[in-house]
């Protein structure tokens, strides 16, 4: 098919781009880490969304090849913010696709791969229902990437039926809620209570939480208000390029 030629080429040929969202303390809106997201620019298509990208790179077998590049230019951007004098503060977060967690040497491919920069400064995000595909298997893999310093998400938390036993032996340091809880909280009674109940687990377990797609000062208040640490969304900033990024937050950095 020629949308899997032409991904193929991109990645070979280095042009994906990462975008760059701000993750923010709820409580002080200080900036504490941002998520690295993936595009593709085709020279004929335009921007191809990653909804549609990202699945054909899982389907195709380019996953691996697509993860090893955003792995290396994550690394390489935060090395180049700081020889500019800038530091992103906290961690910058990445999407892992289940192929790529299956990896059991995962944590050493990373380290070869982003030697720029300490495992302190990233963080890995694997969707819940990845998560819960080969839970054995994952709960070996989380302990061995916290182990070696990373920090894992547990991503769209809420859409994949985790089971209270894995959630606890997994051992991953935050639950994002899933953006659908989000959206319409201030209206929905039902799903403040299951944002409340995310984050009542979330703190027994000992992880922190971070509310993903919140686009309001009242969103942003009512999750301060049930205890939610973290969060991300259009309401503190969409997702750009590395420079445009480094000028809004060059305060922060
Ligand atoms: O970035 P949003 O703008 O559209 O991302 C859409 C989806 O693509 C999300 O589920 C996000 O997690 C996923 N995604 C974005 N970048 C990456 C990436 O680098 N790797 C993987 N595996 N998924 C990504
Ligand atoms: O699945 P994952 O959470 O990694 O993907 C994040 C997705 O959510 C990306 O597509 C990103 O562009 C999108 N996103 C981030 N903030 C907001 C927001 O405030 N509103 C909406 N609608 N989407 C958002
Ligand atoms: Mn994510
Ligand atoms: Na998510």
């Amino acid at each position: 098919q020629q949308m899997t030629e032409r991904l193929s080429a991109a990645i070979a040929g280095q042009r994906l781009e990462l975008h760059f969202q701000p993750q923010v303390d709820l409580c002080t809106g200080e900036l504490v880490g941002a998520e690295a997201l993936c595009r593709w620019h085709d020279a004929v298509w335009g921007w191809v969304s990653p909804g549609e990208f990202i699945p054909l790179a899982e389907e195709r077998g380019l996953i691996r090849p697509l993860g090893d590049w955003v792995l290396q230019a994550a690394s390489r951007q935060m090395a180049a913010w700081r020889r500019e004098g800038m530091a992103l503060p906290g961690r910058l977060s990445l999407n892992v696709s289940a192929q790529q967690f299956a990896d059991p040497q995962l944590a050493e491919h990373i380290a070869t791969l982003t030697r720029d920069v300490p495992a302190s400064a990233i963080g890995l995000e694997l969707t819940e229902s990845d998560f819960m595909r080969d839970p054995e298997q994952a709960v070996g893999i989380t302990h061995a990437l916290r182990q070696a310093g990373y920090a894992l998400a547990i991503d769209d938390f809420g859409t994949g039926y985790s089971s209270l036993s894995y959630l606890r032996r997994f051992s991953a340091d935050a639950l994002k809620i899933d953006i659908s809880f989000v959206r319409d909280m201030l209206e929905s009674r039902h799903d403040r209570a299951i944002i409340q109940t995310i984050i009542a687990m979330a703190r027994t377990l000992g992880m922190k939480t971070v509310a993903e797609g919140v686009e309001s000062p009242e969103q942003a208040a009512a999750l301060a208000g049930m205890g939610c640490e973290q969060a991300q969304g259009y309401h503190y900033g969409r997702p750009l390029p590395a420079a445009d990024f480094a000028a809004a937050w060059a305060r922060a950095m």
